[in-house]
């Protein structure tokens, strides 16, 4: 079994709900075990057209059996199912499932990048993972999770709103 971690965030609809069953779809998967849930954080939005809603986002640790790309394949079937439609880059979306770690696998080619790209610059994404991987090594930044989150300025743009959700 894999270890892997995933980011989920939200901004369209009724968000929590949205997590919720992605949540369900992931752990009701036979290849997937749900190994932790992160807490659930609002958000501002980074990046992308000005006005857009507020985030829900979150990590979600899992134990796997499934290759890295049909692991994406799935959380975009999940993605689809959810009621994404792509727009525009960072746009608002229902539903974006990121794969952040995949064990210590660096990978970078077309259409997947793992480590995820930009984690390491995204608060909403350290804060969450912090809690349940605060040190793990970024196997191409050689720092810890909790070591590049304190390298982030906070700026107050997440909020806990939820441990269990
Ligand atoms: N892709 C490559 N590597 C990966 C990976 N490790 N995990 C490819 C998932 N996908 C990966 O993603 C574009 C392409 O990335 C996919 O086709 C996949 O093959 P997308 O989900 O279609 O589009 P996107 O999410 O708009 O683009 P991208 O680049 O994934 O955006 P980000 O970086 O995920 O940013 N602000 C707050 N507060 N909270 C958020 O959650 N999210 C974004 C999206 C921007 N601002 C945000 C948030
Ligand atoms: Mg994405």
């Amino acid at each position: 079994m894999i270890k892997a971690y995933l980011a989920l965030g939200s901004n369209l609809g009724d968000r929590l709900a949205t997590l919720r069953e992605a949540r369900r779809r992931l752990s009701e998967t036979d290849e997937i075990r749900l190994a932790a849930s992160a807490g659930l954080y609002e958000t501002r939005p980074v990046g992308g057209p000005p006005g857009q809603p507020a985030y829900l986002n979150t990590v979600l640790e899992i134990d796997t059996s499934l290759a890295v790309e049909d692991l994406l394949r799935l959380a975009q079937q999940i993605e689809a199912s959810c009621g994404r439609v792509r727009h525009e880059r960072w746009g608002a979306r229902t539903l974006d499932i990121d794969i952040l770690f995949y064990d210590e696998l660096v990978w970078r080619a077309p259409g997947l990048e793992v480590p995820h790209p930009r984690l390491h610059q995204r608060r909403f994404v350290l804060l969450p993972l912090a809690e349940l991987a605060p040190l793990l090594v970024h196997p191409r930044e050689n720092r810890t999770v909790s070591e590049l989150l304190q390298s982030l300025p906070d700026e107050g743009g997440e909020a806990l709103l939820a441990q269990t959700w």
